[in-house]
């Protein structure tokens, strides 16, 4: 599962070239389209397994509607994903590797590879994406004030909140508690 997961992850946010599809301005691709170049490079899956993957992702990283699917979030290829702009709560929390912080805290949060940096609403969610990285600290990010100060955020289909960029005035380091 967690395979067929990454390798979703792969094709549907960073390269779909890699077996042979395209994604659409909005990132869909049929879902047919996607099993049969899947197959065609030794991923054969059945639609039910595909269906079961998307359902049971711990994040719901992907949706299946119409017969198509897509990634909620989290591209580096070119899609217009239509994100409506929504009002976060006063504080947004972002997890990182303590080797990027001096330079996120002289340069902000920016979104390197992605279409936007990445938040989420709880600590617990900004922990386990640094740990990614390595060793974990989280910033604590003033939305109620980015958002005074007209900056936009974005909700994706699965609850990430997301920014253009995060100035360093508006960042907080928490230490352990
Ligand atoms: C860091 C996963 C130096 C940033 C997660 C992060 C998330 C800087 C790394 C989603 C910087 C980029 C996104 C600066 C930012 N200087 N480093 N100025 N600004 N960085 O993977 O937020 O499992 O692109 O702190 O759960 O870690 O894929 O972003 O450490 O939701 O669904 O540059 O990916 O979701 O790393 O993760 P990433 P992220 P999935």
């Amino acid at each position: 599962m967690i395979r067929v997961s990454k390798l979703l992850s792969l094709v549907l946010r960073h390269k779909p070239e890699d077996i042979g599809i395209a994604l659409d301005s909005q990132g869909w691709v049929s879902v047919p389209t996607l099993l049969n170049a899947l197959a065609a490079n030794g991923h054969a899956i059945l639609p039910e397994e595909l269906e079961q993957v998307v359902r049971e992702n711990d994040k719901q990283r992907f949706t299946i509607r119409d017969g198509r699917i897509r990634a909620n979030q989290g591209h580096s290829v070119e899609v217009f994903l239509s994100l409506n702009a929504a009002t976060p709560p006063d504080s947004l929390y972002h997890g990182t590797a303590t080797r990027f912080l001096t330079s996120i805290l002289q340069s902000g949060l920016q979104k390197m590879n992605r279409h936007h940096v990445h938040l989420s609403a709880d600590k617990i969610m900004a922990q386990k994406v640094g740990t990614r990285h390595g060793k974990p600290v989280i910033l604590k990010v003033d939305a109620v004030k980015m958002s005074q100060d007209g900056q936009l955020f974005f909700l994706s289909d699965n609850g990430v909140w997301l920014t253009d960029s995060v100035s360093p005035q508006y960042l907080q380091v928490l230490s352990d508690e």
